[in-house]
């Protein structure tokens, strides 16, 4: 089909396919996909780019497993390792407690020995110190991982992690999905159906979730519609899916640095296409502790409606894998000038998407 048919269909809001998909990636000038990547973020969101005050919790980098592009974890004992005691881990909620944060996003490594009731323990008391925030908690990876060792079937471990407190899923652990790539580079973290099987169990005991991609390493644009065709099923099917995160491989100190990192253009066509193929995906989220703050003020030009949230200092896996910013923060002020100085209003919002 001819480029301008191809964008006919997105303007008369039909679904593009594969093969079309490939054909607007390759070939669309970026100033095109600019434009119609805006009216289909505009139908959604109109002048409105969403952002929360929230700060992560990463309680440990001790993992098992060895991603090829991770900078962040390490063994138990070595050089630059953390695993806080659950003191400790409480200790950083109680500093932030009056912080206004709506939102605490826990991640961590896939550790040796702590184990689903540790995690369910610590869910609840961090939701006792601060009850008024919205726990997001582990990826797919970490809990099927905890879920199958503690011998439950996913759904009555989400359900129990859901009891304790935890409301929503962060999307990591997505990376990409075509099976050649992911035995590559994270030959560990279990396939693509299971990471689509966990969102779907939490999706149908009501926790929603994000979905992310992680790309700008040996995977090829099909390989980036593949992985974006399967999250626009899954979403078909279950509608749990709130935001996508397209994330950009940072190449420093990890066993793929040699590739170096793409282009801005590719980051920005990225996040276009992605909000042009996942139509049913409400928000598509500009990530801007990985991206920096200029490049994220380009991405709300190309369909992103969703900065996340202030971080407060409070999360290394970028630093750690050479994004600029080594303590990221953002004020509000901060954030509504991002969003003003590209042509948008900032809209505080909570984890759920509602308005604040
Ligand atoms: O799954 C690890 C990625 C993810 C690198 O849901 C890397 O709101 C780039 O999922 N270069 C975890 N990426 C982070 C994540 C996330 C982040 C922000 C918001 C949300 C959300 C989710 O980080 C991992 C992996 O794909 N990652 N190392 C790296 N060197
Ligand atoms: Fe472990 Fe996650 Fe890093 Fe993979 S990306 S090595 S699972 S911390």
């Amino acid at each position: 089909m001819a480029l301008s048919d191809i964008v006919s269909k997105l303007r008369a809001g039909e679904r593009i396919d594969t093969a079309e998909a490939l054909e607007l990636w390759n070939n669309a000038p970026l100033w095109s996909l600019s434009e119609i990547a805006l009216e289909a973020k505009r139908a959604v969101s109109g002048d409105k780019v969403y952002y929360n005050r929230n700060f992560h919790l990463e309680p440990t980098n001790v993992c098992q497993f060895e991603c090829k592009f991770c900078s962040y974890r390490r063994s138990e004992g070595e050089q630059g390792a953390w695993d806080y005691t659950m003191d400790q881990v409480l200790d950083i909620v109680r500093q932030r407690k009056d912080s206004g944060a709506t939102e605490i996003h826990i991640v961590g490594g896939v550790h040796p020995t702590h184990d689903l009731y540790y995690y369910i323990d610590m869910i609840r008391r961090v939701k006792e110190i601060m009850p008024q925030a919205a726990i997001k908690a582990f990826t797919a990876v970490e809990l099927n991982y905890m879920i199958s060792k503690a011998g439950l079937t996913i759904v009555e471990g989400l359900q129990l992690l859901k009891d304790a407190g935890m409301e929503s899923i962060p999307g990591g652990g997505a990376e990409i999905f075509a099976p050649e790539i992911r035995n590559e580079i994270c030959p560990q973290k279990g396939s693509a159906e299971q990471w689509i099987e966990l969102h779907r169990a939490a999706h149908s005991i009501g926790i929603d979730s994000n979905a992310t991609m992680l790309y700008g390493h040996i995977e090829s644009i099909e390989h980036r519609i593949d992985h974006l065709m399967r999250l626009r099923q899954l979403q078909d099917q279950t509608g749990g899916i709130n935001a996508f995160i397209p994330l950009k491989y940072r190449s420093a100190h990890n066993q793929l640095s040699y590739l170096g990192e793409t282009t801005v253009t590719d980051d920005l066509r990225t996040l276009a296409m992605s909000r042009l193929i996942l139509d049913n995906i409400p928000h598509i989220k500009a990530y801007w502790v990985m991206y920096g703050k200029t490049t994220t003020e380009l991405a709300l030009a190309f369909g992103a409606d969703d900065i996340d949230g202030t971080i407060d200092d409070s999360t290394k896996i970028y630093s750690m894998a050479g994004a600029d910013d080594l303590r990221p923060t953002m004020s509000v002020e901060d954030i509504e000038r991002i969003c003003r100085n590209a042509g948008f209003r900032a809209v505080e919002r909570d984890t759920h998407y509602n308005e604040l």
